[in-house]
């Protein structure tokens, strides 16, 4: 099924590099959270860019950039693809980046060769995809599916108390489109695994089948402050103790649900802070993973039960609560199919599999045939300023996702 469109790889990684700046860390990596400057001036980059490519960009009223290409049959639902350019606090130059620019040079490539499909072509950059100064992640393609509340959203505020709405307005990418008025006949997700399977197995594509559910909690642990001298041990009400009992015990919980479950407590504040005062008191952000809907549920509750236990036995209050679930999900089997076609076509190894990270598609999945397209990733390290991929890899995996773009789009 490959065309005779050949993506420019020089063109593609001079791309990544030059939006690295935008953010760029000492170490190496990015960080550009949701709604900061610097994912400002990647979003001005990318709309610039985009237009000049000849595309007609448009914004929905929570972020979403929407650069579209006509088709020689405009009434047609147009095909989409894309991914997200907000990082982590500590990330690295792929993760999202990478599916956003491939699809910069598949319409590049698409232009060279004067070649238009019969549906319209968009490329998409979702809002807020890391979560990570906003919760929940993969945030505005939720709101854009219907899944998550658009209001809620808008309202909700980072630590310093900024709220998603103002800072929406003040990066000026408030959009006048409603969230959800546009469908797409199908949406691909081109990303690099930020898992080790493809690298360890020298494969170059991963045919996306289908993505691990969620589970994120915020919790709040009340103790006592007290003289870190006079205070004997049995009298304490230690949060920073019972913290490390609630961490553990995620621990122990996704062990017993493993080898598929996954735990991180990847988030904590002890208060006062200060060594010579017993904290009274610390916040908390976890989450679980699992392939299985019904293995999150029994995780939560036995999450619920150790807090109540560990309450208990250190003297003192923990409040925890689900603040969003994601169910697992699987992917179109005729788009899967259309991936698994181009990496054949083009002599790619590839394997099936399921994403252990969470990512856009998964709730774009709940309104049209959705698919996803891997590439791998030095060491399987995501989330890292370390992370990095090699330019051969991303230049497959862009091809793979031009070819199955051209061949939904027509
Ligand atoms: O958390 C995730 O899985 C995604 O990288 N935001
Ligand atoms: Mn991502
Ligand atoms: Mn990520």
């Amino acid at each position: 099924m490959s065309t005779n469109l050949k993506i420019n790889s020089q063109r593609l990684w001079s791309t990544l590099m030059e939006t690295a700046a935008f953010g760029a860390t000492a170490k190496g990596g990015i960080r550009r959270l949701a709604l900061s400057d610097e994912d400002k001036m990647v979003r001005d980059w990318f709309k610039s860019a985009a237009e000049a490519a000849g595309l007609t960009v448009s914004v929905d009223a929570i972020g979403n950039m929407f650069a579209t290409r006509p088709g020689t049959e405009p009434d047609l639902p147009a095909v989409a693809f894309g991914s997200h350019l907000d990082t982590q606090p500590a990330g690295g130059k792929f993760d999202g980046i990478l599916g956003v620019l491939a699809g910069l040079e598949a319409i590049r490539t698409l232009d060279d060769a004067g070649y238009q499909t019969r549906h319209p072509l968009t490329l998409v950059n979702w809002t807020n995809e890391e979560g990570a100064r906003f919760a929940p992640a993969m945030m505005c393609s939720g709101v854009y599916a219907g899944e998550l509340d658009g209001a809620a959203m808008l309202a909700g505020v980072d630590r310093d108390g900024a709220s998603f709405a103002g800072e929406l307005e003040r990066i000026g990418y408030r959009g006048g489109e409603t969230v959800g008025a546009r469908r797409f006949a199908a949406f691909v997700e081109l990303h690099i695994e930020q898992g080790p399977l493809l690298e360890a197995a020298q494969e170059t594509i991963g045919v996306v089948a289908g993505g691990q559910g969620l589970l994120w909690f915020d919790g709040e642990i009340t103790g006592r402050d007290s003289h870190a001298g006079t205070t004997p041990m049995p009298m304490r009400r230690d949060a920073m103790n019972a913290l490390a009992a609630v961490s553990l015990a995620i621990e122990d919980i996704a062990k017993a649900h493993g080898p598929a479950g996954v735990g991180t407590l990847g988030e904590a504040h002890i208060i006062p802070g200060s060594r010579n005062t017993i904290p009274g008191a610390a916040t908390f952000k976890a989450e679980f993973r699992h392939p299985d809907g019904d293995a999150l549920t029994t995780m939560e509750t036995e999450l619920l039960a150790r807090c109540r236990t560990i309450a208990e036995t250190r003297n003192v209050t923990i409040d925890v609560r689900r603040i969003w679930r994601k169910d697992p999900i699987v992917f179109d089997p005729a788009v899967v199919d259309a991936v698994e076609a181009a990496a054949k076509a083009n002599g790619l190894p590839y394997r099936r599999m399921i994403s252990g990270a969470g990512h856009d598609a998964f709730y774009v999945a709940s309104t049209c045939p959705t698919g996803m397209i891997f590439v791998p990733c030095w060491e399987g390290i995501s989330h890292n300023e370390e992370e990095s991929a090699t330019e051969t890899d991303c230049s497959a995996g862009a091809q793979v996702l031009l070819d199955t773009v051209v061949k939904l789009a027509g």
